[in-house]
């Protein structure tokens, strides 16, 4: 995909705040420090359109951006952030939750896990809400360039296990350092964008 360009249109928390929803969504979740932003960055060869940062949990509102004037992009609130309390926790479940369910035009989550960790409990929930909700995904292990070749696949496996075995879901390699799997993710999301347009 050319980016011509790409702008950041709103923050929002609850629906009504939510942008016109009038182009296909797709929208990024993980823990927080997972690396979503420097994923979306990468992803459209901007060194800062969303804020990288390396201090986990700052990011608290549902970002969204415009592509090429054709789709937006959603930089959800990473989750599982050990340092707040349960309500403000209670309250980022609930935002992506709500998201989750209402946004009509969100045609794809981009579901980002850490090639090095296990899924947490907030992963499991996140990918149990995808499920409940017939949202199409496809999960993206990153960070593989702090990983040999060999230690990568036996992580990949072990990732693929714990989503569950239920799961014939696509998962991506990738790294923001490298920039593998970008144009693997570009081609599957332009693949799926395609198809929603002949329906
Ligand atoms: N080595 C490596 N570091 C990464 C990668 N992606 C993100 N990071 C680093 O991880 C930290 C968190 O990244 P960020 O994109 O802000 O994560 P977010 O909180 O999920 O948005 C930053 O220090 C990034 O430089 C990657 O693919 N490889
Ligand atoms: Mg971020």
């Amino acid at each position: 995909m050319k980016i011509t360009s790409a702008e950041f249109i709103k923050s929002a928390v609850w629906p009504a705040q939510y942008p016109p929803a009038t182009m296909p969504e797709i929208a990024f979740v993980g823990r927080s420090n997972v690396g979503k932003s420097s994923l979306m960055n990468t992803l459209v060869g901007r060194k800062k359109l969303a804020k990288t940062s390396n201090t986990p949990g700052r990011t608290q509102l549902i970002n969204f951006f415009d592509i090429n004037g054709a789709i937006s992009f959603v930089d959800l609130p990473g989750y599982g952030f050990a340092k707040v309390s349960q309500s403000v926790k209670k309250d980022w479940g609930n935002m992506i939750e709500t998201y989750l369910r209402e946004r009509q035009n969100l045609a794809m989550v981009i579901f980002i896990l850490d090639i090095r960790r296990d899924p947490s409990d907030d992963d499991l929930s996140l990918r149990a809400w995808l499920e409940e909700y017939h949202i199409p995904y496809i999960s993206i292990l990153t960070k593989v360039d702090k990983l040999s070749n060999n230690q990568t696949l036996g992580r990949k496996k072990l990732i693929e296990k714990a989503l569950g075995a239920d799961t014939q879901k696509k998962t991506i390699l990738f790294s923001a350092k490298t920039q593998k799997g970008k144009e693997e993710l570009w081609q599957f999301l332009e693949n799926h964008l395609s198809s929603l347009e002949c329906r």
